[in-house]
C-alpha cells in the first residue's frame, strides 16, 4: 500500500537526509523515490516539469502536493507532526535564523566542499578546495562557539534548526574531510544529542542509491 509521504532522494544528498531525518524521528509512514542523480536525472526537462523545476533535491510528496527546499519541507513537516516547531514568535525567528544561516553557510559550504572532494570530476584545483574548505570551517566555528552554552540550536530543546544543521556531518569523515570529536567539541556533543533522538539513523541508512567511494584526498 503507498505510504502517507513520498521522498525523492538518494543516499548522498545531504539535503534530503534533512527530510528523511525528520520523517524518521516524527515517526511518519514514509518512503522514498530513488532519483539516479549520477545519471543526470534532475538535470532532465521531463524530471523538472514533473517533479522540481528547481532541479534539486529533496521534493517532498504529499496530500497531492509536492514541496521542495528543505526549510520550507522541514516546516510544513514541523507544522503537519507538531514536533521539532518553534513555540511562539521569538522561537520562530531564532530558528529562521539559523535555517537560513544553515543553508547558507553551514551546510551550503560542508555540502560544496565534500562534494568537490569527493565526488566531483573532473577534481578540483587544490585552491577551489581550500577555499571551500576555510568558508566551511569559518561556519563550523560560529556554530560550536553558539553551541559552548547551549544543547541544541534555536531552542531548549531539539528544532527543524537542527536538524537541517544534521544535513551533513554524519556523513564520513573520509567523504567529508571532518572529524568534529577532535575539532569542535561543542559540536561533537550536540551530534551525539541529535544521535540519540528516537529514530534517528546514519544517512546510509535512511536514503537509497549505492554508496560511492570517495576520491582519496
Ligand atoms: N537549498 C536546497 C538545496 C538543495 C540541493 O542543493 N540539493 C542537491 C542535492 S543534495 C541537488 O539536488 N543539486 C542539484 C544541482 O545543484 O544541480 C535545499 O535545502 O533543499
Amino acid at each position: 500500500m503507498s505510504k502517507e509521504f513520498k521522498l525523492h532522494c538518494f543516499a548522498q544528498s545531504g539535503n534530503a537526509y534533512k527530510v528523511a531525518l525528520m520523517l524518521s524521528c516524527a515517526g511518519a509512514d514514509w518512503e522514498s523515490v530513488f532519483v539516479d542523480y549520477f545519471a543526470g536525472m534532475t538535470r532532465t526537462p521531463e524530471w523538472r516539469q514533473a517533479v522540481n523545476e528547481m532541479g534539486e533535491i529533496p521534493v517532498l510528496e504529499h496530500a497531492g502536493n509536492k514541496l521542495s527546499q528543505s526549510g520550507v519541507i522541514l516546516n510544513y513537516l514541523a507544522d503537519h507532526f507538531e514536533q521539532f516547531g518553534a513555540r511562539g514568535e521569538n522561537e520562530k525567528r531564532e530558528v529562521l535564523r539559523w535555517l537560513l544561516f544553515d543553508n547558507h553557510k553551514f551546510t551550503g559550504y560542508l555540502a560544496a566542499y565534500r562534494w568537490i572532494r569527493s565526488f566531483a570530476s573532473p577534481q578540483p584545483h587544490s585552491e577551489v578546495l581550500a577555499f571551500f574548505r576555510a568558508r566551511a570551517e569559518a561556519a563550523f566555528g560560529v556554530v560550536d562557539r553558539h553551541l559552548a552554552d547551549r544543547a541544541y540550536v534555536a531552542a531548549d530543546r531539539p528544532t527543524i534548526a537542527d536538524l537541517s544543521m544534521a544535513g551533513y556531518v554524519f556523513y564520513p569523515t573520509e567523504e567529508t574531510g571532518f572529524d568534529f570529536a577532535s575539532t569542535h567539541p561543542n559540536i561533537a556533543r550536540w551530534m551525539d544529542r541529535i544521535s540519540a533522538l528516537p529514530g534517528w539513523k546514519q544517512p546510509y541508512d535512511l536514503m537509497p542509491g549505492q554508496r560511492i567511494a570517495p576520491r582519496q584526498a
